[in-house]
């Protein structure tokens, strides 16, 4: 993308409404606009890194074996008058009335209807086991939507559903979500913590939330700080191995990491104290076994083996995709903008031309804009007719994890200087080695 022809309206003012740096960064670095309070459009750059999470999500959803649909936002009342939920859920929930006054609502969650679709078309334990998940937007009208996309009331959430014959294979489901959530976190940089959780309207008694730390962090949580040193890393997981996923669960969630709504001071003051961490994190998945909670209101039973008719077992997995993209920046930036994580940045590599209007130079920056398309990246060139300060500073925001930087000073030696936006380190080198080093950082990413 040429930035002269791109949409990118970046704020030189900090705006005054926002508190915390993500969501200062994401409003400068023109990502989001807000519409209503806790509701935003996504203007390009927001977009793309927007539909770069959601991709990564759909590739570790599919590695571990779970089916994506697509349900709608609106949802009749009444699916949600069977499982009981429609008085319980309160003000949080958005009620509509259609023209011929039917009751719906903008659906917070996804349960009952997900459940509606099962029993239409599940009869049998041979249809066992099932993952279907979407991601969609939600709603919820939260009291106090706050700090961006962080607690949005319109906001994208991936939610996924399992089915299964047993209360067995449904802990299996729950633990190949944990692992499968772990390495999807890890893909965009972060580090997620699984933390028993309190399950809230969703209900059932085993859930853990994903939190990154941060100092902004909505949540309080307490923990082992050996729990940071814990990392899935590349190792091969095959995510139909129960006793492998159990292992990693296991891994995962035995040294104490509670959030304040499960907190236990007497089990906390067993930890060595040097390792005693309170802290403030932000909740970026939660993952819930619920039992037959749903299937039994809603009457999602199938034949067993053995002939009988029994309720299925189900929980129910949420990633906070919209979320995402503020927890990212908090764990990520320093006082210049953004540092996006390769995995999820919205262009490559960027390319500062010093001198637009120069024959050489301008020649040079189109050859390395066109090599890096060649390979399949996706660069932004900065040809606009601006001062080398402003385009620097722009890239920076903007948070490009590489720089190419074309000069022609540079060029009279042979030479364009390579830049990593997280260590500010520069490298002279020539183009078609910038070039091949990009390559080279993009494999298997
Ligand atoms: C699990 C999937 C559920 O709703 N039902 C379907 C279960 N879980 S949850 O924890 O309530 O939400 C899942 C994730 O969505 C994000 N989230 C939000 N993101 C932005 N703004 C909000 N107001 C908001 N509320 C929830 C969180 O990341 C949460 O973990």
């Amino acid at each position: 993308m040429r930035l002269s022809r791109y949409f990118l309206p970046v704020l030189k003012e900090n705006p005054a409404e926002a508190q915390i740096v993500s969501h200062r960064y994401m409003l400068r670095a023109g990502m989001i606009k807000q519409q209503a309070a806790g509701i935003y459009s996504w203007l390009p750059l927001g977009f793309k890194v927007l539909k770069r999470i959601e991709q990564i999500v759909h590739e570790e959803q599919a590695r571990a074996g779970h089916i994506p649909l697509l349900m709608p936002t609106l949802q009749p009342a009444d699916l949600w008058r069977e499982s009981g939920r429609y008085d319980d859920y309160g003000q949080e929930m958005l009620r509509i009335k259609d023209r011929q006054d039917r009751e719906m609502l903008y659906g917070p969650t996804n349960e009952e209807m997900i459940t509606d679709i099962f029993r239409a078309h599940v009869t049998s334990y041979k249809d066992l086991p099932l993952t279907l998940y979407h991601i969609q937007w939600k709603f919820r009208d939260e009291m106090r939507p706050r700090f961006g996309v962080m607690r949005g009331r319109e906001f994208l959430m991936k939610d996924g559903y399992n089915f299964d014959l047993t209360k067995e294979d449904a802990l299996h489901a729950y633990n190949r979500h944990l692992v499968s959530y772990l390495r999807t976190y890890e893909r965009m940089g972060l580090q997620a913590i699984p933390m028993r959780a309190d399950s809230g309207p969703i209900g059932g008694d085993d859930t853990h939330e994903f939190l990154v730390l941060a100092e902004t962090g909505e949540s309080e949580v307490f923990y082992d700080a050996a729990v940071t040193d814990i990392k899935l890393g590349q190792r091969e997981i095959d995510y139909d191995d129960k006793a492998q996923c159990e292992a990693v669960m296991q891994e995962f969630t035995s040294l104490y990491a509670r959030t304040d709504e499960t907190h236990d001071p007497a089990l906390f003051d067993k930890i060595p104290e040097a390792r005693r961490r309170s802290a403030r994190g932000i909740e970026v998945g939660q993952i819930f076994y619920f039992g037959t909670k749903y299937s039994d209101a809603m009457g999602a039973t199938v034949v067993t083996p053995d002939g009988s008719r029994v309720p299925v077992h189900m929980g129910s997995h949420g990633i906070g995709v919209s979320r995402l993209l503020g927890a990212i920046i908090e764990a990520s930036h320093d006082d210049k903008g953004i540092i996006w994580p390769e995995g999820v940045t919205p262009f490559h590599c960027g390319i500062v031309n010093l001198k637009q209007g120069d024959a050489e130079t301008d020649g040079a920056c189109e050859g390395i804009y066109k090599a890096l398309k060649l390979i399949g990246l996706d660069p932004l060139y900065d040809d606009r007719d601006e001062r080398a300060g402003a385009k620097f500073a722009t890239m920076d925001l903007i948070g490009l994890p590489w720089r190419i930087t074309v000069g022609p000073r540079g060029l009279k030696n042979g030479v364009v200087e390579l830049t990593s936006r997280r260590t500010g380190v520069s490298e002279e080198m020539p183009a078609e080695a910038a070039v091949a080093r990009i390559a080279t950082i993009y494999e298997g990413i």
